[in-house]
């Protein structure tokens, strides 16, 4: 029996980069969850006879949300509801199942890498029948009809037992629990030369991978340990915590610490890794060697010839704007295009379905292809198995290869967080007013070539994506990007792109920090930081 609650709108339940991101209290209010759940319902319905998929990266609060969104989903008719077992379903896996089973759509239940628990986040994204994140088209009207709802439908039922594989009924609709795992890595069976990687980790080859007790450890424990068999242990961190141990699961320098100085100590392995809370993000550190995730994207682009799924070749290469033009290069030596899109990975669905990029990447540690429609953090460790696996080399000796091929794109990011909005908001105002004067003008030895807030024309579907960012491009291909992050929770967030591009005659063996010391200084000179924020340092850089 279908009941219909009534309820009144809550303000600012507008989706950011990637979904809906609030605090758990904030998410726990009374017809919070459901109104969004609801709006997001009434915005792709008619659901009558649809699947959806439910799954989200186990941090605290999913069990509930998931409940809510079954019962909410049987009263709005939906036919057939597929969650993963415990509620656990990563987020490239979760792409997996909605295209595999064509499914109309899904809800991930995730707030990625920010920190999970009572006073933590939590968030709600829907992903389209493509598999990846509804364009904004879709959450622009989600969000709209969030600021009129009046009502929300549910069914009277129990809670489904999510920890049994199986189906039950929940009203007129079957809910199916299924093996988060098994679909997803059957799927990098077909991709990766498994029998290759096999073969060198049975000659001795030995790796970290930190699952930072968030979504991928169970992933992770039978795709690196079961099936390319990896020793036990290898996988750090593997039980997924609703709190994930604490710490924020994200894997960058400053939260997989302990894997970064394990990679720089003697007793380092040979190759080291992570990933996020929901599995989307990755972190590639070979012995003595950090990869940037901008490298990451070009040296994988250049080598996935060496993996089965891609020997093909790439049709193109997408890279979000502020990620460094270290892929251009490789897109230009494959004679195949390259797209620069705004940030948010939904930007590279119309890409990827349209045919036109097989490979995709952002500076914020995403990179993937045209497999599923999401990132995907084991995908990236996959595929650099199989090139090191094919090539017999360490990672440092791939990357020096690379910047001697192609030149080397130093790069960093610079987080100011915690920022009060208006300060924020101020900065990027003044900075947008003054980037028509701009060009011309020295910094140092830098020299303005162009400035511009980016604009994105999708080439398939026409629609346009204005201020996307502020970017300062130099004479010789370095450059500054200003922006704001839009998958925070707690004020703003700054974030500053800096890259220098040293071409491959040049000195290719700088220490990061040394190399952008003239744009570090640049970026301040040109925005005023801590003129108007007081902050003289960044709280976090990457
Ligand atoms: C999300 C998006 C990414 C984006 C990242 C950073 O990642 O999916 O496409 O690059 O946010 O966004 P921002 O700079 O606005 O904080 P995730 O891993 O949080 O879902």
């Amino acid at each position: 029996m279908t009941t219909t609650v009534a309820t009144t709108p809550y303000e600012g339940q507008k989706p950011g980069t990637s979904g809906l991101r609030k605090k758990v209290r904030v998410f726990a209010q009374a017809n919070y969850a459901e109104n969004f759940i609801q709006s997001v319902f009434d915005v792709v319905g008619p659901v009558t006879g649809k699947t959806l998929v439910i799954g989200g990266d186990g941090r605290y609060y999913n069990r509930t949300v998931i409940q809510q969104a079954i019962r909410i989903a049987a009263a709005n008719g939906y036919s057939q509801v597929l969650v993963g077992k415990g509620g656990i379903l990563s987020t490239p896996a979760a792409s997996h199942v909605i295209r595999k089973y064509g499914a109309s759509g899904g809800l991930i239940l995730s707030a990625s890498h920010n920190p999970g628990g009572p006073d933590e986040d939590f968030g709600i994204k829907y992903n389209i029948a493509n598999g990846g994140p509804a364009p904004e088209g879709v959450t622009d009207a989600i969000f709209a009809r969030t600021q009129v709802i009046d009502r929300w439908l549910t069914v009277e039922a129990p809670d489904v037992d999510l920890d049994t594989c199986g189906s039950v009924a929940v009203g007129g609709m079957t809910v199916s629990v299924i093996d988060p795992v098994a679909d997803y890595a059957d799927l990098m069976e077909t991709l990766f030369d498994f029998a290759a990687i096999r073969a060198k980790v049975a000659a001795g080859f030995t790796m970290a991978f930190d699952a930072m007790h968030a979504v991928t450890g169970p992933y992770a424990v039978e795709i690196l340990e079961k099936r390319l068999g990896f020793a036990p242990g290898t996988v750090r961190n593997g039980v997924p915590l609703e709190d994930f141990g604490g710490h924020h699961p994200d894997p960058n320098m400053v939260h997989a610490k302990a894997l970064f100085d394990l990679m720089f100590s003697a007793a380092a392995p040979d190759f080291g890794a992570a990933s996020d809370g929901d599995g989307d993000r990755n972190l590639i550190v070979g012995r003595g060697r950090f990869v940037t995730p901008s490298d990451s994207l070009a040296m994988l682009a250049a080598n996935a010839h060496l993996a089965p799924g891609y020997r093909a070749g790439l049709k193109g290469i997408a890279r979000s704007m502020p990620t460094s033009a270290a892929a251009d290069r490789v897109a230009e030596a494959l004679g195949v295009p390259c797209f620069e899109t705004p940030t948010g990975w939904k930007f590279f669905g119309n890409l990827l379905d349209a045919g036109m990029a097989t490979i995709c990447g952002e500076e914020s540690a995403g990179t993937g292809s045209d497999h599923v429609r999401e990132k995907d953090g084991l995908w990236a460790v996959l595929l650099w198995l199989n090139i090191l696996a094919v090539r017999g080399q360490s990672v440092d000796a791939i990357a020096r290869e690379h910047w001697q091929r192609f030149g080397r794109n130093y790069y960093a990011r610079h987080d100011y967080e915690g920022l009060p909005t208006d300060t924020a908001n101020a900065l990027i105002a003044e900075l947008t007013a003054a980037l028509p004067g701009l060009p011309g003008k020295s910094f140092g030895p830098l020299v303005v070539a162009s400035a511009d807030s980016f604009a994105y024309l999708d080439p398939v579907d026409g629609s346009t994506s204005a201020n996307q960012g502020l970017r300062v491009l130099f004479e010789g291909g370095s450059r500054i990007v200003f922006r704001l992050s839009g998958t925070g929770t707690e004020g703003a967030t700054l974030r500053v792109y800096l890259e220098r591009y040293e071409p491959a005659e040049g000195l290719l063996d700088r220490d990061t920090p040394d190399a952008l010391a003239d744009l570090i200084a640049a970026a301040e000179a040109v925005a005023g930081i801590a003129r108007h924020t007081g902050r003289t340092a960044p709280d976090v850089v990457t």
